[in-house]
């Protein structure tokens, strides 16, 4: 039995990840290639609702609990997932559970001293919520075929109106998320970009500092190897091997 590849779009603030899965769409679309379009956070949804107004500090939520809200609002669309993809429909999703790690894990709280012999104060941040917990709750959530990470650097993203107003859109927090994302793509990538097809975990970074143009270049050029080819292998299941 074959069925369509889940491909997801991660990367930094301002990488481009809403305008590249769009014109991924378009051109699978022309391709005459059936594909849906998913976002997360989908904030259409109950939990969503709240994920939205807690972005945009409209409400308060224990840190613990917004993180496990994330990830409630993908398991509420998983089995959805699965079924379009063994109904033949591809799958584009702009954010996806290495999001949900890379920025509940870069949370931090910061102290200062001040030593006596000195005048200067000394910062010291410590993670709120330790990288492995933050993994857990998606533990068993459909595995992509394809990630494709957008690589943007801070100046680069400033050139494009800076940060937005929400919660976790300032520029020390997105350094460090950008370090969690690294460490996502460390363990994930394989060697061989032409292993895509082959391979139910893959991770290729894509530098989003080009034109439009060029991006979605060669993001098409990762994507036709799997959208043209046959995938039997059954949907992964995300970390799977994380369990102890
Ligand atoms: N979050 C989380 O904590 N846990 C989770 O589990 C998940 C998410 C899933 C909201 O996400 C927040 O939720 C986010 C992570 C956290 N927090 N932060 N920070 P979101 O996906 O809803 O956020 P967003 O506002 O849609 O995404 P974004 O990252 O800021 O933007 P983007 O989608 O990557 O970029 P864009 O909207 O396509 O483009 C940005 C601008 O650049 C826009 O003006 C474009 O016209 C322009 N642009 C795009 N491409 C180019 C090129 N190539 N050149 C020049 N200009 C360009
Ligand atoms: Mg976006």
């Amino acid at each position: 039995m074959t069925r369509a590849p889940f491909i997801v779009i991660e990367g930094l603030d301002r990488s481009g990840k809403t305008t590249q899965t769009s014109l991924l769409q378009a051109r699978l679309e022309r391709e005459g290639i059936s594909t849906k379009l998913m976002k997360f956070p989908d904030r259409t949804t109950t939990i969503g609702q709240m994920i939205d107004s807690y972005l945009k500090s409209t409400s308060e939520l224990d840190d613990h609990v917004i993180h496990l809200l994330f990830s409630a609002n993908r398991w509420e669309m998983a089995s959805t997932i699965e079924t379009l993809l063994n109904e033949g429909t591809t799958i584009i999703c702009d954010r996806y559970a290495f999001s949900g790690i890379a920025f509940s894990a870069s949370k931090v709280t910061t102290t200062t001293t001040t030593p006596s012999s000195s005048s200067s104060t000394d910062a010291t941040t410590v993670p709120k919520l330790p990288f492995e917990w933050c993994r857990a709750p998606d533990v068993g959530l459909p595995a992509p075929d394809l990630v494709l990470f957008l690589d943007i650097s801070p100046e680069q993203a400033r050139l494009r109106g800076g940060y937005g107003e929400e919660r976790y859109e300032k520029e020390e927090m997105q350094a460090r998320v950008r370090q969690a994302f690294k460490r996502l793509g460390d363990e994930t990538r394989t060697s061989s970009p032409t292993g895509v097809a082959a391979s139910g975990k893959q991770w290729l970074v894509v530098d989003a500092g080009r034109e439009r143009d060029e991006v979605s270049a060669e993001m098409w050029s990762h994507v036709e190897l799997l959208v043209k080819g046959t995938l039997t292998s059954p949907i992964g299941k995300l970390w799977n091997d994380k369990i102890l």
